[in-house]
Parts: C-alpha cells; sequence; structure tokens
C-alpha cells in the first residue's frame, strides 16, 4: 500500500494481455484515491492497461 503516491504492490498470476507471468509487483492506480480501499492482505480483481510505458490499473475490486 502506498496510499499518498496512489500505488500498490500485488501478488498476480499470470496477465495474459500483457502477456506478464505471475510475480509480485507494484502497480500505479489510475485513481490514485482508490488505494486507500485496501488493506495489506486484501484479494483483489483488477485490471490493467499500458499508458505509454507505465502499466496503470484502470479497475480494482476486493476479491469475494
Ligand atoms: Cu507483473
Amino acid at each position: 500500500m502506498d496510499a499518498p503516491n496512489g500505488k500498490l504492490t500485488i501478488k498476480h498470476e499470470d496477465i495474459k494481455n500483457l502477456d506478464m507471468p505471475g510475480m509480485t509487483m507494484v502497480f500505479t492506480l489510475r485513481d490514485k484515491a482508490a488505494a486507500s480501499q485496501f488493506a495489506s492482505g486484501d484479494a483483489v480483481k483488477f485490471a490493467v492497461e499500458m499508458q505509454g510505458q507505465t502499466m496503470v490499473i484502470t479497475a480494482i475490486e476486493r476479491a469475494p
């Protein structure tokens, strides 16, 4: 969690549209304020896309 900067560290599975295997990495949120909705250890579902050279989370929600 890096709420002030709108970043989340996420351990993700394969992301097929970005051709990325599972790993733990830092993502930037398009909606930076959304970072504060999550706590460490939360499971999340998210959508990510490339915006220029940066991967940006465009949608995120807590997974059931
Ligand atoms: Cu990754």
